[in-house]
């Protein structure tokens, strides 16, 4: 089964969906790497067209590759720049559906090595640990990983980390706590980190952990007080024209009957909703 309304061939295509199989450094709940294919099926619940963007989701410019299924980080991360840096180099916007957050970093560095670019990052945790469980490339590693490529980031959403994390990330990223955005509302949020994005390529990675676990349990390590899907869309909708690259990562279909899966389809629907709508429908 591919994404719905995603049935391009390759060569026509603008966006290219591919899930990435893999959830080796997963520790508390895994099981995303069974993620593409509950996001695939849920994908099919919803209309090919938006109201409010008064567009269509076109069968020709969307083109789901189907998945790869790793065993192990290293493999992981050397095929998936590879994979990235071709779709990139064919003037494509790659959509990685994870897998675990660990995908984020080669995806980011197959961008990096093109063009100068940002990173914003949706999630409840920091990851920025030098190590995770002996691994320096495990999913709790992912943001310092991105920003050891010097690669500017913006986290949004953040609520967990170990202290050493914090000191750490503090120096390097600008970070953007729930307690920030529930005292000022994600609109204004948005607002501060517009100029930070004006004019850059931005790379996208939304951990679906950022939202409220009442919205999406099924993910790898929910984290309680988080985002609302509109929340998350809207900010998806204000950064999509700049995006030249996506993934949504971990979400673990097996401990919500497909709820995440759902939400996570939606979302990915309505970042093509948006692109659609500025590259294509609007002059
Ligand atoms: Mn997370």
């Amino acid at each position: 089964m591919i994404f719905a309304d995603s049935g391009s061939d390759y060569a026509s295509s603008k966006y290219v969906i591919h899930g990435v199989l893999f959830d080796g450094t997963s520790s508390f709940r895994s099981g995303s790497r069974w993620a593409p294919e509950a996001v695939r099926k849920a994908s099919h619940n919803y209309e090919p067209y938006d109201f409010e963007c008064d567009c269509e989701l076109l069968e020709s410019l969307v083109c789901d590759i189907g998945d790869t299924e790793y065993g192990n980080v290293d493999d992981m991360i050397v095929d998936l720049e590879a994979t990235t840096s071709r779709i990139v180099e064919d003037g494509k916007v790659p959509i990685a559906l994870g897998g675990e957050h660990s995908l984020t970093f080669p995806c980011v560095r197959a961008l990096a090595n093109k063009m100068e670019l940002i990173a914003v990052i949706f999630d409840a945790h920091l990851d920025f640990k030098e190590n995770y469980l002996g691994n320096e490339c495990g999913h709790a590693c992912v943001s310092r990983n991105v920003f050891g490529l010097s690669v500017p980031l913006i986290q949004i959403g953040i609520r967990s980390g170990a202290r050493d994390e914090y000191e750490r990330a503090l120096d390097t990223s600008a970070i953007y706590t729930m307690d920030r955005i529930r005292g000022v509302g994600i609109k204004k949020i948005l607002k501060d980190i517009a100029p930070l994005v004006e004019n850059k390529a931005v790379y996208l990675s939304i951990d679906m952990d950022v939202l409220d676990p009442a919205y999406a349990p099924g993910v790898g390590n929910p984290e309680p007080y988080g985002l609302t899907p509109l929340e998350l869309r809207t900010a998806i909708r204000e950064i999509s024209s700049r995006v030249v690259g996506f993934d949504m990562v971990e979400i673990t279909p097996d401990y919500d009957m497909g709820i995440s899966a759902l939400v996570g389809a939606k979302l990915v629907r309505d970042f093509l909703f948006a692109r659609i709508m500025t590259d294509y429908e609007k002059p």
